[in-house]
């Protein structure tokens, strides 16, 4: 093939990639100034600084609450590199709300074969609703690359029988990490 054909044929992907670029970059800026981007499952701002002194998520708060109308809320911070707390205990058959925030960096917040996926931006409280049909373990990597230790970065949901979670302490429910 004549080399000017491949030199002009190059040239006009450059081209075509610059002007991809060029789109996206624009969608970014655009929708960051017109729609404030964020995490789109929920906006609402969180202090990363004083996470752990006051507000919502004070180690004491973390976990599974349940709520007046018999919801439960589970309560997560991300972290380099670990969830705090690193095993949560739910009922299945019961609205969940999961609230989690990141102390440092971004972390990500996946429970598979679920619909629970989402980033954990510091500054942001993410929020996924979601219910499990029936009891099981579960585990929840980290899926958002945040350092060395990402590849380390894991918890677990255990989902109990629904009776068998309302039996249990505020201190059972909280955290089921082996002692
Ligand atoms: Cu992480």
């Amino acid at each position: 093939m004549p080399e000017e054909i491949v030199v002009r044929t190059e040239k006009r992907w450059l081209m075509i990639m610059a002007a991809m670029l060029v789109v996206m970059m624009a969608v970014i800026v655009v929708t960051g100034v017109t729609d404030a981007l964020h995490p789109s499952s929920n906006v609402e701002i969180v202090d990363p600084q004083t996470l752990h002194l006051q507000g919502e998520f004070v180690e004491s708060n973390l976990g599974a609450a349940v709520e007046p109308d018999g919801s439960v809320t589970v309560r997560i911070v991300a972290q380099q590199y670990n969830f705090v707390p690193i095993c949560v205990r739910v009922p299945a058959e019961t609205p969940l709300r999961f609230r989690i925030t990141s102390a440092d960096v971004v972390h990500g917040f996946l429970i598979p074969d679920t619909n629970v996926n989402t980033m954990v931006v510091p500054g942001f409280v993410s929020e996924v609703r979601t219910m499990f049909a029936a009891p099981g373990e579960y585990r929840m990597p980290c899926h958002e690359f945040c350092g060395f230790g990402h590849q380390a970065m894991w918890a677990n949901v255990s989902v109990l029988p629904k009776e068998q979670f309302a039996g249990l302490s505020p201190v059972e429910r909280t955290n089921c990490a082996p002692e």
